[in-house]
């Protein structure tokens, strides 16, 4: 049979109408408040515009989108039909979003309007691509695209789920890796509900009177799960901003929309707190209950001076793309700082050997994780897949040990992956665009941790003949990679030097460069 029929999209959107939410608002934006019953008809339009394209179970549909409420439209809308959404990093480069849309081949790409100018001269290249649908205030039929306004309030509002079971696939993330290209990230109907159940209701005890608000981009499995799937699911209420997260502008939001729930990561709670300090200034945070941080290992100062400045916890945790959303976590009340926490309910941790053996307490071993929203796989990676899903157990790249209090401490990455602002960067492809400039003969690239415990990406560069160390060439090198890639993955520190750590066989040894 095809098991027990579950659609995500009734789950999130029209269950809190049938249970008479209906008015009540889903979507803080702007000026605009959305309620249940405005948001359900535009997924059901979207839902039903895609239909008229002729986009049906199973097919991709590629999301460009800042967060506005045309993203969780677009979101569920596919799902709802049984298509399958992929929201994609609004910074990326134009052959990023080529590979995505190749990769995928998805049918269709809802894009925002300026990002859709960055690339549509690449048009001939997207080979799977048939149809694309604008978000913008004007009319663009130029290019023979749709306009999402107008495509909307043409379709119907009423819509039927399409007879999906719990365990067809729902949508996808890109996942970045050290080697090798992003891989799409398989997740299911039911991994949402998962992550909602487990942490958002058990840990952050998350219930309709809570508004969240996640500076964490809603295209990252953490900002996904914190702004759009655990406000709608526990039938609270979501502010979108689709500025970048400066601290005036979360400062701003949290003032004026009075958030009970703040997302961020570590690197912005150093710069919200460092704000404050330069500035004099105070801010009202009085709305919130509680902050959250993942993404990467948060300071204990930050938790610190955070209760010091505003007398609000942070509750540090840690998930991964693959997982969908945090799997270890500090608990209210219950906050040991620069510890992960420990396992949230519905998840199961172990910390084994390089032979998959589990470990006693305080010895440091690789992180495994096992749990209900854990990723179908990777598509069409098969070796990646036996890396990564042992059975039941997603290996998750991470050195962990565990105290005998059963808290998690993060001991580093399994291979070379940079964590920068709570975002994965490879190493490799910062040290291939730098590899590109004409002064450049080698490269490598590490991560160098701050003092506050953050992780930057540091260029080991060698110079070609003739070529020499400058304050101005550090300068153009930094500004060159902005150019080429998204600019959150640049070197912040360059140090240039006669010859890199090599083996015998010629392979860059960068570990000898991480100690120093
Ligand atoms: O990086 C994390 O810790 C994280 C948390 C929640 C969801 C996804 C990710 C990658």
């Amino acid at each position: 049979g095809i098991g027990l029929q579950y659609n995500a999209s009734t789950k999130f959107i029209d269950e809190n109408v049938n249970k008479g939410l209906g008015s009540k608002v889903a979507i803080y934006y702007k000026d605009e408040k959305i309620t249940y019953k405005q948001l359900q008809d535009q997924v059901n339009q979207v839902g039903n515009g895609l239909k008229q394209l002729d986009i049906g179970l199973e097919s991709r549909v590629l999301l460009m989108c800042y967060d506005t409420p045309e993203f969780i439209a677009s979101f569920f809308g596919s799902i709802k039909i049984g298509a399958v959404p992929i929201p994609v990093n609004t910074m990326m480069q134009p052959a990023d979003y080529e590979y995505f849309l190749n990769n995928s081949r998805a049918k269709v790409l809802i894009v925002h309007e300026d990002l859709w100018a960055k690339i549509s001269h690449l048009r001939k290249r997207f080979l799977y691509l048939e149809h694309i649908v604008v978000i913008s205030q004007h009319d663009n039929h130029s290019d023979n695209s749709i306009n999402y306004r107008e495509w909307v309030e043409r379709a119907d509002r009423e819509l039927d789920a399409a007879r999906t079971s719990y365990d067809d696939p729902a949508f996808w993330l890109f996942s970045s890796g050290s080697t090798g290209n992003p891989k799409g990230v398989i997740h299911l109907q039911h991994d949402m509900e998962c992550a909602l159940n487990n942490y958002a209701k058990k840990v952050l005890k998350m219930t309709e009177n809570d508004i969240t608000f996640s500076a964490s981009k809603l295209f990252f499995a953490y900002g996904l799960g914190n702004g759009m799937y655990f406000p709608l699911g526990a039938g609270g209420s979501t502010i979108l901003m689709p500025e970048r997260p400066l601290p005036e502008n979360v400062f701003e939001i949290i003032e004026k929309y009075k958030p009970t729930v703040f997302f961020g990561v570590p690197t912005l709670y150093g710069s919200m707190i460092n704000f404050m300090e330069r500035n004099g200034k105070t801010f009202d945070l009085s709305s919130l209950r509680i902050c959250v941080s993942a993404g990467e290992a948060l300071p204990a100062p930050y938790i610190r001076k955070w209760k010091e400045l505003f007398n609000l916890d942070i509750l540090d945790g840690i998930g991964s793309t693959e997982a969908l959303h945090i799997f270890l976590s500090n608990r209210i009340g219950d906050i040991r700082a620069g510890s992960s926490g420990q396992v949230v309910p519905g998840y199961e941790a172990k910390i084994a050997n390089e032979h998959g053996i589990p470990l006693p307490p305080n010895e440091i071993g690789d992180l495994l994780i096992k749990g209900d929203s854990v990723a179908h796989g990777y598509w069409n990676l098969h070796e990646e897949n036996k890396r990564k899903f042992y059975g039941e157990w997603l290996f998750t790249g991470d050195k962990y040990y565990v105290d005998e209090d059963g808290y998690y401490w993060y001991c580093g990455r399994s291979d070379d992956m940079l964590k920068v602002g709570g975002i994965w960067v490879s190493p490799i492809e910062i040290e291939n665009s730098l590899l590109q400039h004409e002064a450049v003969l080698e490269v490598a690239v590490i991560g160098e941790t701050n003092d506050h415990n953050l992780v930057q990406p540091k260029a080991y560069v060698v110079l070609k003949q003739g070529v020499h160390p400058s304050k101005e060439l550090e300068i153009e090198l930094k500004e060159f990679v902005k150019r080429q890639l998204a600019p959150y993955k640049y070197p912040r520190i360059i140090e240039f030097i006669d010859e890199l750590p090599k083996t015998a066989t010629g392979k860059i040894q960068r570990f000898k460069l991480r100690v120093g």
